[in-house]
């Protein structure tokens, strides 16, 4: 992998192709009660419908297309033995994100996301600090990641942060990065209409997530929530 972190792709996808995957959306919406994802955390909670990849590749066949095509842009920019995840329900997803809805800070368990905002709202930002993770590599799986994470997200330590980025989600412009290395959250969505965009994972084939059993009930289902912050091995 090279060391690229963030990208961003103005117009990747036209209007009327954003606008049609948005009214596939809304129809399946019609026919599927998406559950609401709804996990309280101090500062910035979880709050967001989620169509997840499971669903994806039985039902939206033109956003695995989507998919294939952004996986090329990925090999190009951050390196080209990055493939899909291995974990369909994880690897795309569509996320609706209704208005005074948010998504928690976090790392993502892959290396790269990409990101494809499908409509233009007020608010909803995606809110980053780009190569602000202190990563431990092999061990990021261990007690001191977690304290090393907790320890950067201490507020008065991002509000001194020359890294912060706030992208605004625009029609068709697709957001590439390394979500294990860039902090992020989404702010909350304003206006009347939900925020609709596609999300896109990808990791070197051999990649194992040790998270993935407690994290994926966590952001896909309304299972309760465990005693521990899922994003880490307890
Ligand atoms: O919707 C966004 O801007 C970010 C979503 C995200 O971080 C995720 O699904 O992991
Ligand atoms: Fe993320």
């Amino acid at each position: 992998m090279n060391s690229e972190i963030l990208r961003l792709i103005p117009g990747y996808l036209s209007r009327a192709a954003c606008e049609e995957i948005l009214a596939s959306v809304r129809e399946f919406q019609q026919s599927h009660a998406l559950p609401l994802i709804h996990r309280e955390v101090a500062g910035r909670s979880l709050r967001y419908y989620v169509i997840d990849g499971d669903v994806v590749h039985d039902s939206f066949p033109s956003l695995v297309d989507i998919y294939r095509d952004v996986e090329q842009i990925v090999k190009g920019n951050f390196g080209p033995r990055l493939a899909p995840l291995r974990n369909r329900a994880a690897s795309v997803n569509v996320n609706v994100t209704p208005p005074g809805g948010e998504y928690r800070w976090h790392y993502d368990r892959n290396a790269v996301t990409a990101i494809l905002y499908l409509n233009t709202v007020s608010g909803g930002e995606t809110e980053m600090y780009p190569g602000y993770r202190i990563h431990l590599g092999r061990w990021k799986d261990t007690r001191l990641q977690r304290w090393l994470d907790s320890l950067l997200q201490w507020p008065p330590l991002l509000r001194i942060s020359r890294k912060r980025a706030l992208v605004t989600p625009a029609q068709g412009l697709l957001l590439l990065m390394r979500g294990d290395r860039c902090l992020h959250s989404v702010c909350p969505v304003q206006g009347v209409e939900d925020r609709i965009n596609l999300v896109m994972t990808f990791d070197l084939p051999q990649a194992r997530f040790a998270t993935e059993q407690n994290l994926d009930p966590y952001l896909y289902s309304k299972k309760p929530a465990p005693s521990f912050d899922p994003n880490y091995r307890q």
